[in-house]
């Protein structure tokens, strides 16, 4: 059973949702996050697409979980018709690896694509060294790697994923289709396992994933379709009345999921890597990147979980200006009840592992810029004035401090900023002071505005980067590397 709540601390927390600031959780209040569009919203009542379908579970036992996660194209089936994709092990999404905190996860990564690829365990408080969570290996075509990924005893449980991190490369094979889902908790999944959902979107032309112009990977590319694991609008059967437990992964490149949650009594227990006591809510914006556990009652009649059209600003200023970077409202799943259906244990919400870091000694401050601008022929998308360079050590950090850092854009467009290894406790956006313990791992940073975050630098010497989770941006450069000694 899940936590009850008092009509009181319902009423309270749902206020968040329509257009209050800084009272908890960026990102729970999403009217303050860049979406033009105005009130609560609602699920609708609706239609149903596709069966529901998710992916294959490959679980640890004993400590240890050994995969091999085999890339290549296949054709694979996209609402009936046929599809060449990039997949993991043949299927999109690739299997979801449930791990338990302390476990050893060894993968044989196999490329058996043209291009290189690596593998990246995002959100994982894990090492970024040598065969760990590296962002700078490359698998070569034909070529295997063998990572070894050594959660901490400690390790938060929550919903994370894996997906290439080679770079100039990691947008086209996102959405292409490399993605799947990692869940640590504590958990018994023999009974009742919680729903996966890896959403993602994708544009399928002549029987492949579309290419892309350049205008498009400076927006950020959205895709035509939306997809939950792998199918359009699926319908997910429930008993009428029952508690579904979603664990929901925005896996597109580019686009921000605004989820209307109103009218299925939903309880956010967990974005990312942070915990929570339940919290109602009517929206939920996950930026790209993001992952959020949430709990949902369904209706008596068939109701579709929609995101609402989304606004994350203009491609660019004067001569460049383009259209509004607007998603269009879509629907994530519909609910259908079903009194035959399996009703999935909704286990109490687990405590955080992340101490609030509010009242922390603070030994460092900095800040990082996130611009675009003109050069070389094109927009170019900068951190502190630079593009990427793997060779280059951006920010030097001290093992056993905790510092602050101020993300600010100066950019006509939303940038969600993806910091690898260490989660980042949401102080203040836009200068409005986050009174609720966040910790994310990516923290969206609206156009024109700033972010601070508090981020503890305990453990896991060693190199890697933070970038814009608009997986174009960071192929364009919009990405820096950090060093922790
Ligand atoms: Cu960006």
């Amino acid at each position: 059973m899940s936590r009850a709540f008092t009509r009181r601390q319902a009423l309270t927390i749902g206020a968040i949702g329509v257009g209050s600031i800084g009272v908890g959780a960026a990102g729970l209040a999403a009217s303050t996050l860049g979406s033009g569009s105005a009130g609560s919203g609602s699920a609708s009542t609706g239609s149903s697409g596709g069966a529901w379908r998710e992916p294959s579970v490959l679980e640890s036992a004993d400590g240890v979980l050994d995969v091999t996660l085999r890339v290549a194209e296949r054709e694979v089936d996209l609402g009936g018709s046929s599809v060449r994709m990039l997949t993991y092990n043949k299927t999109v999404p690739g299997p979801t690896l449930h791990l338990r905190p302390g476990d050893l996860l060894r993968i044989r990564l196999q490329n058996d694509l043209a291009d290189p690829t690596n593998l990246h365990t995002h959100g994982l408080l894990v090492s970024a060294a040598d065969n760990g969570d590296n962002p700078f290996v490359r698998v070569g075509p034909g070529e295997s790697f063998d990572y070894e990924i050594q959660l901490p005893d400690d390790h938060p449980s929550g919903v994370f994923w894996y997906h290439p991190h080679h770079h100039g490369l990691v947008a086209d094979q996102v959405f292409a289709g490399l993605y799947g889902a990692i869940i640590v908790d504590e958990e018994d999944w023999s009974v009742a396992p919680p729903r996966i959902v890896v959403v993602s979107d994708v544009t399928v032309a002549g029987g492949s994933v579309a290419g892309v112009s350049g205008m498009e990977q400076m927006m950020g590319r959205t895709g035509e379709i939306l997809l939950a694991n792998g199918a359009h609008s699926p319908a997910l059967p429930a008993p009428a009345g029952s508690q579904q437990r979603l664990l929901l992964i925005n896996a597109c490149t580019s686009r921000y999921l605004d989820l209307r949650l109103g009218g299925l009594d939903a309880q956010v227990r967990g974005i990312d890597s942070g915990r929570r006591s339940p919290l109602t809510a009517d929206r939920l914006v996950l930026a790209p990147g993001n992952r959020a556990d949430l709990v949902i009652t369904t209706p008596a009649e068939t109701t579709d979980l929609v995101v609402a059209a989304y606004d994350r600003g203009q491609a660019g200023m004067g001569m460049m200006r383009g259209g509004s970077l607007t998603s269009p409202e879509d629907i994530v799943l519909s609910l259908v009840p079903d009194a035959s259906a399996a009703v999935p244990t909704v286990a109490e919400a687990e405590p955080g592992t992340h101490r609030d870091l509010r009242q922390s000694q603070v030994d460092a401050t900095r800040t990082l810029t996130m611009s675009m601008g003109m050069g070389g022929g094109g927009m170019r998308f900068l951190i502190d004035g630079r593009e990427f360079d793997p060779d280059r050590v951006d920010q030097a950090v001290t093992l056993g401090t905790i510092e602050d850092w101020t993300i600010v854009n100066t950019s006509p467009m939303d940038h969600p900023f993806h910091l690898h290894v260490w989660p980042m406790q949401v102080l203040q956006v836009g200068g409005d002071e986050v009174t609720d313990p966040d910790v994310r791992d990516v923290v969206d940073v609206p156009a024109g505005t700033s972010v601070t975050v508090r981020i503890v630098f305990d453990r896991f010497p060693g190199r890697t980067v933070y970038h814009c989770h608009i997986l174009d941006h960071e192929d364009l450069g919009m990405m820096g590397t950090i060093e922790a000694g």
